[in-house]
């Protein structure tokens, strides 16, 4: 209980052992969080990207945090929306699986994350709102190891819709 929160913010401030990049399969940089995070790393975070050869759409990949205050981030490319028929649901909400089993498996106590998807890649955000929370709380059930996990949300809209959601949960 009580063990997520919703903030509004911007991610490459956030002073936590790890901060999740909605990336590309690519893993070498791109628009949105993506090119923010890697403005703020600099370019030493690049340079291990290349070295991870990419990654596949809803997995996870760990690099160091470099210039920013978080020690580590996690890589994962969320799902571009073509209409939920493509598995997109399921994709999703692997990502914030594999971003967490990695945070759990690196000593990472506090994570967090954007909002995956729902930028360039158009996922809905109603539907991406409720994938995250229900699949970040099913997680924590079972790992008492993560402390806090918190939504960074960058615009109003997309915060007042995680909060909306986690009300719902009552927390
Ligand atoms: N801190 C927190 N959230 C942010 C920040 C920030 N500094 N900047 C943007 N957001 P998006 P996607 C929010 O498009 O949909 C990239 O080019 C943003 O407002 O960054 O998963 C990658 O390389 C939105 O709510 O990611 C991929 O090609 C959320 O982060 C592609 O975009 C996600 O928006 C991934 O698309």
């Amino acid at each position: 209980m009580g063990k997520i929160e919703i903030i509004r913010g911007d991610i490459t401030n956030s002073a936590v052992d790890a901060i999740v990049n909605a990336a590309n399969c690519s893993l070498l940089g791109g628009g949105g969080v993506d090119g923010a995070i890697h403005r703020a790393a600099g370019r030493e975070l690049l340079e291990e990207c290349r070295t991870l050869h990419g990654c596949e759409t809803g997995k996870a990949k760990i690099t160091k945090g470099y210039k920013l205050p978080a020690k580590y981030v996690i890589h994962t490319p969320g799902p571009i929306w073509h209409g939920g028929r493509g598995g997109e649901e399921e994709l999703l909400a692997s990502c914030y699986r594999s971003c967490l089993t990695l945070a759990s498996e690196n000593g990472c106590k506090t994570v967090d994350f954007p909002s995956i998807s729902t930028g360039v890649y158009h996922f809905p955000l109603d539907r991406a709102t409720r994938i995250a929370v229900s699949t970040i709380k099913a997680y924590l059930d079972g790992h008492e190891e993560i402390e806090r996990v918190r939504m960074v949300c960058f615009d109003e809209r997309t915060r007042e819709q995680y909060a909306l959601v986690l009300s719902e949960y009552g927390d």
